[in-house]
Order: C-alpha cells, then sequence, then structure tokens
C-alpha cells in the first residue's frame, strides 16, 4: 500500500514538474521528430519496428517516457500523442491506457512485482501480437524520415 502510494505521488509530481518545464521550453526537442506526421508519404513501405515502452523514439527506455505518456493521456498543454502506438502500449494488450505508463515507472524505479515489457523490448523489432494500434513512425528504429 505504501509503495501504491509513492508511486501515485511520484507520478503527480513529475506530471506537474513536467508541465512547468513544458512551459518554459519547447516540449523535448530532442525527440520532435518522433511526433512530425508526414504528409504525403508513403511511411508503411518500411516494416513498422519499434522499442516497447520508448514513447519519444529515441531508442531507450527512461523516466520521461511514462512521464510524456501521462502528459498525453491527461490532456496536459503540449503534449504529444505518439507516433507509435504500439510502443506506448506498455503490457501490450491492444489498448494505451493509465496503466501503460505506471507500469513503465514502476519496472524503472524497480518496484518488486514490476516487470520489463513484453518483446520487442529491449530491442528494435515489429508487434508480435495484433492490435488496431498503429505505429506511424519510430524514428530510433526506422529512421529518420526521408
Ligand atoms: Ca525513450
Ligand atoms: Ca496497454
Ligand atoms: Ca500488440
Amino acid at each position: 500500500m505504501k509503495v501504491k502510494i509513492a508511486i501515485g505521488a511520484l507520478v503527480f509530481a513529475l506530471l506537474f514538474a513536467g508541465a512547468a518545464f513544458a512551459q518554459k521550453a519547447p516540449l523535448y526537442p530532442q525527440g520532435i521528430g518522433c511526433y512530425l506526421m508526414a504528409s504525403g508519404v508513403d511511411l508503411h513501405k518500411q516494416s513498422e519496428e519499434f522499442i516497447r515502452g520508448d514513447y519519444n523514439c529515441d531508442g531507450a527506455l527512461l523516466t520521461n517516457d511514462p512521464l510524456m505518456e501521462l502528459q498525453y493521456i491527461f490532456g496536459v498543454p503540449g503534449s504529444t500523442p505518439p507516433s507509435c502506438e504500439d510502443a506506448a502500449d506498455y503490457d501490450d494488450d491492444g489498448s494505451v491506457l493509465t496503466n501503460d505508463p505506471l507500469m513503465a515507472l514502476q519496472f524503472i524505479f524497480g518496484v518488486p512485482g514490476s516487470s520489463a515489457p513484453p518483446p520487442p523490448y529491449p530491442d528494435c523489432g515489429p508487434d508480435p501480437t495484433g492490435d488496431d494500434l498503429d505505429c506511424v513512425w519510430h524514428e530510433f528504429c526506422m529512421g529518420p524520415k526521408k
């Protein structure tokens, strides 16, 4: 119970810190290429490869990934939708919900009982389970857009 309360407090502290940061600086400029939807380009010519949990498509699952995902889910101004929904689907259940970033945070902070995301984590790869989620682009795995 104490662990759950601590995680909840941490999540909200991160959310508010992130929101404050977003108003002062461009939101995560290092990952901006991940969010820009290309127009007029057939992105599906390349296979949809991604790293599960890597929301900002920089090749690593770090604290800012679930933080950005929470900001998006809660509609924080300046937050961005995932360019690869499969990467945001931490538990691979075919939907992107609050439990996905929460599970990621628990894993990152080593909470007992937490577990690493299912494949293709920690490598780039295709989604082993079919779903309705769309992976438009994952920059680290699929390379920069041409
Ligand atoms: Ca990342
Ligand atoms: Ca999910
Ligand atoms: Ca899937």
